[in-house]
């Protein structure tokens, strides 16, 4: 397989203006016509060079018509990827191309394919050329007119993009639908739904003052789970009018859930299809982070209307132009409905659990990539979350106004339009006139800078000076970094742990907070009137993707911060600090210690827990002030793939181990206290479940106090454990009980998992937890019983969904990092056994093994064996084989 370079791009030489599909769908083989309204785009007056469209290999071409006259032979070439006119005529013509598919034997679930015995598609970012032979890249923008004929007993429903024109019987037991979409779009964007779905239906009223229909589909059996869902949609559509001022654009707007899809969801033009695990829901099903979370995709599909719809990515390279920029408005909408503060906690956890090891990997990419073998592995968390990191330095450098014209502007300029990351960048410099070349480089440049600041009090003059030193490190094949633009939003506490007013000199009075412009390898920056050495709080809301380190930050700075700092997400900070500054402390205590002394005789004699963290600690869980939700934030110690992040070469059992006996400590010298939070926290009898920001605070701090407490694996503790799980009224509590039940060794696990699976069996979305519940266990030889469950029912593995909650949830695991190599060994075997089903589902498996350089020799050459043995498999797919080969150069 060749790699595809960003250098390399040249504008087609063929565009099309229309194109008109129909698609006969059949149990046995599938027609699709394709007629298209082709025109030169090459230069004027020269010659017509030949037409390359793309394929697949399981599509057969079945005719192939130049102005209505049949090719012959020696007029096209065929190969496994590609149709080539040889000689098309000059000037715009029409071509027709028929093909064979069969959507019944699609596994991989890219092109048309069958779910639950519906037809669905999935065309992002290169699925079309399963369908038809096409011009399969996103800045051929064509107006689409679809025509699907189908069994109409079987499929009685049928959709595509745009409005309904045209619907009928036809000879037997067979009926057609038209369907026309007004909105030249790339052919990604295209889709296809038939099947026996039953739809529930609401309107919008726009802005402006137009009615937009909303319609989910649904398998029969699931139409009553859609409510929140609609709820959510309208939501979002209010959202963008009120904060972008962009309103919806058709009268008709569809959801379709289906079982097998590969991710969460696709924005294709007004017919956006979900995994159905994103759409549905109810209080006996859903946890309260399913509702979060279908609130946010739902926002986020819906925002790509605008955000990579009306204006598009001219090649894959910009994938971040739509989704880094689509994430940051999805988050700014679930901050908007929700406790914002908690949200952007909750996003940068995410970041630093999931983004910094890519960017410290074998994978590590830019957000605007450079070059790629599929497109399929480069829809990673550095294109998507650090990508919205990079929109929100616009957002912090402009201000919510200046951010807003520059959208204003974007949309003005590039309106139908398929763009790149450059284009963007000047319509928030311009309509600012602001000089923004700095976050260009953000752009370019992978891997994750460090900003390292050092402060000074100058006691006589009354100023205090910030200075600032960062350094990218290299990656693979950057090996030469240079400084990016980072805004340092920073205020000053006094010892009060109150704001200080801000004097910058030469600048005035600037309120609590301000952001320092640092975009040399070295900055300076002197506040001026400053009565007390303060305390700095440094890059508060979290306003720049970088690793802080603060030079001569004191436990005693962060736990004034921890206490008091007016900025909520530095707050949290200065206690994940704290404890990230003991698991480390501890870590190294316990790895230098011979392995016969226990981890708490070392823990111990390393000092423990000191009791001033488990104040601090006291004194959040005990605040009145305080919200429920960010109190469990502040509760929870940073997460593994952090601490791993801390330490060369980590153990990662030691480190899940060391972070365990915190837990523990915490648990034992605070239970009356957890247990009271619990009690505080019951919500009443009587009250019905709902998706809300008070009963979620509250269902959250007593879950995490739970959580806490279950570490200590007491009988008794455990005993309440499984009253709660039996005695649960919504699923949020269940499963937050059944995931400590499950940790533990006793006979209460068997019963819950037991009763759990009884009552749930008919809900394949429920069984998904149960599945990834185990999965993910912490007992010491689970693999066996993870091996077993993909022989249960309730494991399908044609469904990524279930492929996820197994195999991603044992590579969670500490047992995926078993000492005896059995974890590596098991999902080595399962990306094998994967990538002849579904190359995405294997290549997202085999992510797995790419931050092997993290963890100690003998587990790095474990997973250097598996991925060996994975890329000397033969027919390996280019999903997979671009991912070990990276991850082994
Ligand atoms: N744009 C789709 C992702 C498509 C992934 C293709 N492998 C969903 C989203 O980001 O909204
Ligand atoms: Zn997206």
């Amino acid at each position: 397989p060749q790699p595809i370079f960003r250098a390399d791009y040249k504008p087609p030489a063929y565009l099309i203006d229309t194109v008109h599909l129909t698609f006969s769908l059949n149990e046995d083989v599938t027609h699709v016509t394709s007629r298209l309204a082709l025109k030169p785009n090459y230069a004027e007056n020269g010659a017509a060079p030949p037409l390359l469209l793309n394929g697949r290999d399981d599509v057969k071409l079945v005719g192939l018509k130049v102005a209505g006259q049949a090719v012959p032979e020696s007029g096209y070439e065929v190969t496994p990827k590609s149709l080539t006119l040889l000689s098309p005529p000059a000037g715009p013509f029409e071509l027709e191309v028929v093909t064979a598919i069969k959507p019944q034997d699609n596994s991989l679930l890219e092109g048309l394919y069958k779910s639950g015995g519906n037809y669905c598609t999935q065309c992002e970012a290169e699925g079309f050329r399963g369908i038809t032979y096409f011009l399969d890249r996103p800045d051929v923008m064509a107006r689409y007119t679809t025509r699907i004929e189908a069994d109409a007993g079987k499929y009685p429903v049928l959709l595509s993009n745009g409005n309904l024109k045209e619907e009928g019987q036809l000879e037997g037991s067979r009926h057609y639908a038209v369907w026309e979409d007004p909105f030249p779009k790339p052919c990604y964007l295209f889709a296809l739904v038939a099947g026996a779905l039953v739809k529930k239906e609401d309107t919008y009223t726009t802005g402006s003052g137009k009615t937009v229909t909303l319609r989910i589909y649904t398998q029969p059996a699931n139409i009553s789970q859609v409510d929140f869902a609609m709820v959510s949609l309208k939501k979002s559509m209010k959202w963008d009018e009120d904060v972008y001022g962009l309103e919806y654009d058709l009268d008709l707007f569809n959801i379709v859930a289906v079982d097998d899809f590969n991710m969460g969801a696709m924005e294709n033009k007004s017919l956006n299809i979900f995994n159905s695990r994103l759409v549905l829901a109810d209080p006996d099903s859903s946890t309260d982070g399913d509702y979060a979370r279908i609130e946010g995709v739902v926002g986020h599909e819906y925002f790509h209307n605008w955000t990579g719809n009306r204006v598009t990515c001219r090649d894959w390279f910009q994938l971040t132009l739509k989704e880094g920029l689509t994430v940051f408005r999805d988050q700014g909408f679930s901050a908007d409905m929700n406790s914002a503060p908690v949200k952007r906690i909750e996003d940068v956890a995410l970041l630093r659990a999931s983004q910094f090891s890519e960017d410290a990997g074998p994978m590590a990419h830019p957000i605007r990539p450079d070059s790629y073998i599929k497109m399929d592995n480069f829809y990673t968390v550095t294109v998507y979350e650090k990508g919205s990191e990079i929109i929100r330095l616009y957002h912090t450098l402009l201000g919510p106004q200046g951010f807003r014209k520059g959208m204003d502007l974007y949309f003005q300029r590039h309106d139908g339009q398929a763009v790149t990351c450059d284009d963007f960048l000047a319509a928030m410099a311009d309509a600012n006139g602001e000089d923004l070349s700095g976050v260009g480089r953000w752009y370019s440049q992978a891997g994750t800078p460090t900003l390292t600041v050092s402060t000074a009090y100058d006691a006589a003059k009354k100023s205090f000076t910030i200075s600032t030193h960062q350094v990218t490190p290299p990656t693979n094949g950057q090996p030469d970094k240079l400084p990016v633009l980072i805004p340092l939003k920073v205020g000053l506490l006094g010892p009060d742990g109150q704001d200080l007013p801000l004097h910058l000199e030469g600048k005035g009075d600037l309120g609590a907070s301000t952001v320092l412009r640092c975009d040399a390898e070295h900055n300076s920056f002197t506040f001026t009137d400053v009565a007390v050495e303060p305390v700095p709080s440094l890059l508060r809301g979290f306003s720049a993707p970088v690793k802080l380190v603060v030079q001569g930050q004191t436990d005693d700075h962060l736990r004034l911060m921890f206490a008091h700092d007016s900025d909520p997400f530095n707050r949290w900070e200065a206690g994940q600090r704290l404890y990230m500054k003991l698991l480390l402390q501890l870590y190294g205590a316990a790895a230098g210690a011979a392995s016969s002394v226990p981890l708490a005789d070392c823990c111990a004699a390393a000092g423990g827990v000191p009791g001033e963290l488990v104040a601090a600690f006291r004194a959040v869980l005990e605040d009145g002030k305080l919200d429920g939700s960010f109190k469990a934030m502040a509760m929870r110690l940073p997460s593994m793939a952090e601490i791993v992040d801390r330490i060369d070469e980590a153990d990662p059992v030691l480190v899940w181990q060391v972070r365990h006996y915190v837990y523990q400590q915490l648990a034992q010298q605070l239970r009356p206290q957890l247990e009271a939070a619990i009690k505080a926290n019951d919500v009443p009898p009587g009250t019905p479940y709902e998706f809300n920001a008070q009963q979620c605070a509250r269902r959250v701090l007593r879950n995490m106090s739970e959580s806490i407490l279950g570490s200590l694996e007491s009988p008794e503790i455990q005993e309440q454990l499984l009253r709660r799980f039996r005695e649960a009224t919504n699923m949020t509590d269940r499963m937050a009980a059944l995931t400590v039940l499950c940790d533990t060794d006793t006979p209460g696990r068997e019963q819950a998992l037991q009763e759990f699976y009884a009552a749930n069996k008919d809900k394949p979305l429920v069984l998904l937890k149960w599945l990834a519940v185990q999965a993910s266990c912490a007992l010491p030889g689970n693999i066996a019983k993870v091996r077993a469950l993909m022989g249960h029912p309730a494991f399908t593995i044609t469904t990524p969904n279930c492929c996820y909650s197994l195999f991603l949830g044992f590579a969670r695991s500490v047992n995926f990092h078993a000492a005896d190599g059995s974890g590596y060994e098991f999902i080595g075997d399962s990306v094998i056994k994967m990538d002849k089903i579904n190359h995405q589902v294997a290549s997202r498996i085999a992510g797995a093994f790419t931050t092997f350089k993290q963890y100690d020799k003998e587990r790095q050459a474990m997973m250097v064996a598996q991925l060996r043995r994975i890329a000397a498999v033969e027919g390996l797919s280019e999903n997979v084989f671009e991912i070990v080969t990276k991850s082994l150069q």
